[in-house]
């Protein structure tokens, strides 16, 4: 017989065993996980910012500390025309941040791609250099208080690491790089500036970001940190390169962050991120509808711990590990190079379920 007494008892003792449980059973947080390491960041798309989903909200307030804006910033979006201004949604990101106590980093002041359309129309070095310096200073100073970090200058790069022909190369020359960073930082002080690429961690395009790098730096123009896209390949993360990408970029002076990290599981003939570069639908190159197989899933798991093993032995250099999508249902992956694929390149499936790469990259810290 139980007493009154030991009943209660008891059922406080069921009661704390089911705390525990339930605490057990809770997915670990990656943001804290690494709070002593490194920041943990996603993109976030339209729906994220304004918080459509309360458990989307949930999860990424649970497991990020650091957000980019997928799509919002970029000058397409917040510079439609020549003197008008879309901050409906970038002001939205950055009540979200502040809310969840998250550090923004604007992505991205110039960019060749998604230009505003009335860019084409201009054919003349003053009306490129005025779009160019009202830009920075419009959209630099208006977050100069309130955002971390800006990718300054976003793809300036060919593969071969000369510089790549863009609208602004072609009418401002190549001094317009530093000329970026220069007008950024005077219209945002405490930011930190970055630049970011993909790619730039093989030997050739990492050579001539080194030298781009050098030359802003012998501007007197400041530049901070250097980023390092990471759209890589299930079984080909090339970790040598990317090793010794985080020693010689640090060996500049510059804090080195993984800003667009996704691993894809898609046959894919080029390595990459270049969003003109298409390739044609086909079901062969659409295999995984159904499912992930295991192997792959487990090679997946495999490439993510190398990697976060690798950021974490760097951790002194590493300030910074960003994924370009809160889950697989919301990468870019599945509509590009081919459009209307099933891919799987996160840490999370498309129910914000976290898979066994998750919890491989988890346990690096157990
Ligand atoms: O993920 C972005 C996608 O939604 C856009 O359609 C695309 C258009 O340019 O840009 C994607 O993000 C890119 C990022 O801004 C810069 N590096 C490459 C990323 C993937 O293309």
């Amino acid at each position: 017989m139980i007493s009154k007494r030991n009943a209660k008892a008891v059922s406080a003792a069921l009661l704390m065993m089911g705390t525990f449980a339930a605490f057990s059973q809770e997915i670990p947080s990656l943001k804290n996980t690494f709070k002593n390491d490194f920041g943990i960041g996603t993109a976030l798309n339209n729906g994220q910012i304004e918080e459509r989903d309360p458990k989307m909200t949930e999860m990424i307030v649970r497991q990020f500390n650091r957000a980019t804006p997928e799509n919002v910033m970029k000058s397409a979006l917040i510079h439609p025309k020549w003197d008008t201004y879309d901050f409906v949604v970038p002001d939205k990101l950055i009540e979200f941040g502040k809310k969840h106590n998250i550090k923004i980093n604007g992505h991205t002041l110039i960019w060749h791609s998604q230009l505003p359309s009335f860019i084409r129309g201009i054919h003349s070095k003053d009306s490129i250099q005025t779009f160019f310096t009202n830009h920075i200073q419009t959209v630099a100073g208006r977050y100069k208080d309130n955002i971390f970090s800006w990718d300054v200058v976003n793809e300036a790069l060919n593969e071969d690491g000369t510089l790549r022909k863009t609208v602004f190369l072609d009418y401002l020359g190549e001094g317009y790089l530093a000329e970026a960073f220069r007008l950024t930082q005077q219209a945002a002080p405490n930011v930190e500036l970055y630049y970011n690429d993909y790619n730039n961690e093989q030997p050739a395009k990492r050579a001539g970001c080194i030298s781009l790098i050098k030359k802003i730096q012998a501007s007197g123009a400041r530049i901070d940190g250097v980023g390092i896209q990471g759209h890589w390949h299930v079984g080909k993360v090339p970790l040598k390169d990317i090793e010794e990408s985080i020693l010689q970029y640090a060996a500049l002076g510059l804090k080195v962050m993984f800003t667009e990290l996704d691993i894809e599981v898609l046959p894919r003939n080029f390595q990459g991120a270049d969003v003109n570069q298409r390739v044609a639908s086909n079901p062969d190159l659409n295999p995984y509808t159904a499912g992930l197989p295991d192997n792959v899933q487990q090679q997946l798991a495999a490439d993510y711990e190398a990697l976060f093993k690798l950021f974490l032995k760097h951790k002194d250099k590493v300030t910074r590990v960003t994924f370009w999508g809160v889950n697989d249902g919301n990468s870019w992956l599945n509509g590009w190079p081919v459009r209307g694929r099933t891919n799987y390149p996160l840490l999370f499936d498309r129910e914000n379920q976290p898979k066994p790469a998750f919890y491989k990259v988890i346990a690096l810290k157990k």
